[in-house]
């Protein structure tokens, strides 16, 4: 085969790979649908960022720089288009931003053509990921971020390293501007910012750690305020939705995307991570906020929201659901952007009716088999009419 058509025949695929329509999976839960095709992989990125088209450069038409993953976005939708800022991970393990738009939000997304280039702050990041976007009440967009970097005060050990809250902001998701990292104490992944002031100031969902991987004495999402975003400093810490002794989050959890608010309260997603014999399984759980303080949870449906099922199961990182973006359309749709395995990104679609009704609804987790078992019987009761 001659290298122009090879080339012709590349493009001819990737074409019909990023125009194919996404399906609702039949009979789902009744509480979001699940789509068929995740809405981008590896493959979905561009073939200009992967292969040198130069027929003299490159006669094999090789991949010149293989990409690994497409995963975790934030989300948004700006002038009537759904943007998801990705987290695409090359094979070479970085991780890099790339927006990806939609005219739907459901399929038919394409990557701008360039990824996003993120100001370093004063220590360059090794690696950056896991943007949570929030649309602030101050006019910007903001972005934070997990900036990760060797940790130097163990120089013997390679893989010591340390996680920080990276915070950039934009108008247009094009240029971007770089303010200090979060200040804490401790080590801090999955912060997310509020989208309005609380008592004038910025408040930030974080997730205090011990080390890079293990939340140790961290009690699970804190919540801080902080008086100036250009010099972020998390002064004070509480911890507003804890990890629990046998439950969906027990060793850690984290918040997702940037909470929405409702006329109930404010409506939280997040994930739970517990230990298996087989590793550590990550899913989405849900709880709500009271409007009048963020802080006070008023609903906790127990267990979790949303797994990975079937092939989402596999991947490079096997038993992980994710998610740091949703968008919440005119018509009260909620998309619902989720990660499986580290690997591939995918759409569920609920309506914020239906998630304030499964959250207020859903039966709390009574941790404890016998408190299970009662709420089982108390529905079972309920349905034959026999509830006394
Ligand atoms: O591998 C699963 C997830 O692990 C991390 O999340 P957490 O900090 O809660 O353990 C993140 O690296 C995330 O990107 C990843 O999907």
């Amino acid at each position: 085969m001659t290298y122009e058509l090879r080339k012709k025949q590349l493009f001819e695929r990737h074409e019909e790979l990023l125009n194919l329509k996404n399906e609702p999976l039949p009979w789902g839960n009744g509480i979001y649908e699940k789509y068929q095709l995740p809405i981008l992989t590896a493959e979905h990125t561009p073939l200009e960022w992967r292969y040198d088209f130069s027929e003299q450069d490159n006669p094999y038409l090789m991949q010149r720089i293989m990409m690994n993953a497409v995963l975790n976005a934030g989300a948004i939708k700006l002038d009537s288009r759904y943007l998801l800022v990705c987290r695409v991970e090359g094979a070479d393990r970085k991780s890099f931003f790339a927006v990806a738009e939609s005219p739907n939000g459901i399929d038919g997304f394409r990557f701008w053509d360039e990824p996003i280039t993120i100001p370093e702050d004063i220590i360059p990041a090794t690696n950056i990921y896991d943007m949570r976007v929030t649309q602030h009440e101050d006019g910007w967009i903001y972005g934070v971020f997990c900036a990760e970097r060797h940790d130097d005060s163990q120089p013997g050990n390679l893989s010591a390293a340390t996680a920080t809250a990276a915070i950039a902001r934009t108008k247009d998701l094009i240029t971007w501007e770089r303010l200090p990292d979060l200040k804490s104490r401790s080590q801090q992944r999955n912060v997310v910012l509020h989208p309005e002031f609380v008592d004038g100031k910025y408040a930030f969902y974080t997730r205090p750690q011990d080390g890079f991987i293990d939340t140790g004495s961290g009690g699970g999402i804190g919540w801080a305020l902080v008086d100036d975003i250009t010099h972020a400093e998390i002064k004070e810490e509480i911890i507003i939705n804890p990890r629990h002794y046998h439950t969906i989050q027990e060793v850690k959890n984290g918040e997702g995307p940037a909470p929405l608010k409702t006329a109930k309260g404010w409506l939280h997603l997040a994930h739970g991570v517990r230990g298996t014999a087989d590793g550590l399984r990550y899913v989405l759980y849900m709880y709500m906020t009271a409007l009048d303080d963020p802080t006070r949870v008023i609903a906790k449906p127990g267990g979790w929201f949303l797994v990975p099922e079937g092939k989402e199961y596999v991947g490079d990182v096997m038993n992980v659901a994710f998610s740091n973006g949703w968008i919440l359309d005119d018509d009260g749709r909620v998309l619902i952007y989720y990660a499986t395995a580290d690997t591939r990104l995918h759409v569920a679609v609920s309506s914020l009716d239906r998630l304030i009704d499964y959250c207020m609804n859903t039966p709390e987790d009574g941790l404890t088999t016998g408190a299970s078992v009662e709420t089982i019987k108390h529905l079972i009761r309920k349905n034959h009419g026999t509830l006394k």
